[in-house]
C-alpha cells in the first residue's frame, strides 16, 4: 500500500466488489446442459424390508437409546407415510443433491480433478440412502453446521438434510423422501465442444471417498487438452443419470486484461501504466489469445482492484470501471475467470490524473 488514505467509498457496488474479492470469484455457473435421465431404471426397495431392517438396526455405541428409538420411530412413520409399496431406486437429482464445487487443481502435471460428495439423505455417505443413514443423525444429533466457511464440507452439513442448520429428528424426513436414491458411481465427463457432446473419462465409486466431513473425491488427469470441460455426473446401478455437476475448464493459455476503451496514455504495464481520469467510465475486457483470434472472456471474468476500495465497476462481470478516489496514485485491476484451472488471471496497472480534492 502506497502512502495515503484510500477514501472507502460505501456504496452497494464497492461492497459487492469486497465480497468478490473474499470469495475469490468461486462459485461461478458452469458451462453445458444439465444430466437427462436415460437407460433403465434402477432396483426398487420393498417397503416392508426397509421397515423389518429398520426395526432391527441397534442403536450406536454412546448413543441415548430412547433418542435412537424416537429417530427409528419417526423414520418408520415417515416411511409408510410416502411408501406406495416400492420406492424406486434413482440417482440423485435436484439443487440440494448437485455437485456444485468441482474443481480442477494444479499448476503442472497431473492435475487433479476434486469435489464433495452430494446426495440429500446418504448421511453415511455410502452412496444409497437407506435404514443406516439414521444412525448420523443419532451420533450428531443437536449439532450445529458450522458459521465459517467449513460449512459446505462439514459432516454436519451433510447430515442436516432439510438444511436449517441443525441436526434434529427433523432430518429423518429426507431419508424417508429419498429412501432408495443411489449415487452407484460418480462418471466423469470431458468435452471439446463446448459443452455440446460429453464422452466418458473414467468412475469413481462413493467408497473411494475420503476425509472426516463431505467427502472428498480426487481424480488425477495427466494430460486434458487446452480448453477442454471436464464435469461429473452421479449414475445408479441402473445406469440412469442423475444431474451434472458445474463444468470446469482446461485452460493454461495467456489471459489479457485489455482496456477496450482507450486511455488517455500509457500501456498498462508496471512500468508504463494506463493514465486513467476521475469520474470517467473505462471498459475493461478480459481476451485470450491475443495473437490469434482473439477470444473475449469478459462475461465470464470477475474483476479485483488494489487497492481495493480505488475504483467502482458497474457490475461485477461487464468490465465497467469509474475510478472514483480522492487521491492520485496508481492501482492495478485483476480480471479472473473462475472456471479455469490453474486459475487464469489477468493484471492491469493504471495512473489516475485528475482534479483531486483535498
Ligand atoms: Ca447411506
Ligand atoms: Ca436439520
Amino acid at each position: 500500500m502506497r502512502n495515503g488514505v484510500w477514501k472507502l467509498v460505501a456504496t452497494p457496488v464497492v461492497v459487492l466488489a469486497l465480497l468478490l474479492a473474499v470469495s475469490g470469484c468461486t462459485g461461478r455457473a458452469g458451462v453445458g446442459p444439465q444430466g437427462q435421465a436415460v437407460g433403465a431404471a434402477g432396483a426398487t426397495v420393498s417397503v416392508d424390508a426397509a421397515l423389518v431392517e429398520l426395526a432391527q438396526l441397534p442403536a450406536p455405541e454412546g448413543v441415548d437409546p430412547a433418542l435412537f428409538a424416537r429417530l427409528k420411530a419417526a423414520l418408520h412413520d415417515a416411511l409408510l407415510a410416502r411408501a406406495g409399496g416400492k420406492l424406486a431406486a434413482m440417482p440423485p437429482t435436484g439443487t440440494a443433491s448437485q455437485v456444485n464445487d468441482l474443481a480442477l487443481t494444479g499448476e503442472e502435471p497431473p492435475y487433479a480433478l476434486t469435489w464433495h460428495h452430494r446426495s440429500q439423505g446418504d448421511y453415511n455417505q455410502d452412496g444409497v440412502v437407506s435404514i443406516a443413514d439414521v444412525t448420523p443423525i443419532a451420533i450428531h444429533f443437536g449439532e450445529t453446521v458450522p458459521g465459517d466457511d467449513t460449512a459446505h464440507v462439514s459432516i454436519q452439513a451433510v447430515v442436516d438434510g432439510n438444511q436449517d442448520g441443525t441436526v434434529s429428528i427433523s432430518d429423518v424426513t429426507p431419508i424417508a423422501m429419498r429412501f432408495g436414491v443411489e449415487v452407484h458411481r460418480y462418471v466423469i465427463e470431458n468435452s471439446l465442444t463446448e459443452g455440446v457432446d460429453w464422452s466418458e473419462v473414467s468412475r469413481v465409486a462413493p467408497a473411494d471417498g475420503t476425509g472426516t466431513g463431505r467427502k472428498l473425491f480426487t481424480f488425477s488427469l495427466d494430460s486434458p487438452a487446452e480448453r477442454e470441460l471436464y464435469r461429473v455426473r452421479p449414475v445408479d446401478s441402473g445406469e440412469v443419470f442423475g444431474d451434472a455437476s458445474n463444468a470446469v475448464r482446461f485452460f493454461t493459455g495467456e489471459l489479457l486484461l485489455r482496456l477496450d476503451t482507450p486511455a488517455e496514455t500509457g500501456a498498462g504495464t508496471p512500468d508504463d501504466p494506463y493514465v486513467v481520469l476521475l469520474d470517467t467510465p473505462y471498459q475493461l475486457k478480459v481476451i485470450e489469445d491475443p495473437s490469434g483470434a482473439a477470444i473475449d472472456r469478459t462475461e465470464e471474468a470477475c474483476f479485483e482492484t488494489m487497492p481495493p476500495a480505488f475504483i467502482t465497476f458497474s457490475t461485477d462481470v461487464n468490465g465497467l470501471m469509474t475510478v472514483d478516489n480522492v487521491m492520485a496514485g496508481d492501482f492495478w485491476v485483476v480480471g479472473l475467470l473462475g472456471e479455469l484451472a490453474p486459475l487464469s488471471t489477468a493484471r492491469v496497472y493504471f495512473r489516475v490524473l485528475g482534479d483531486l480534492p483535498l
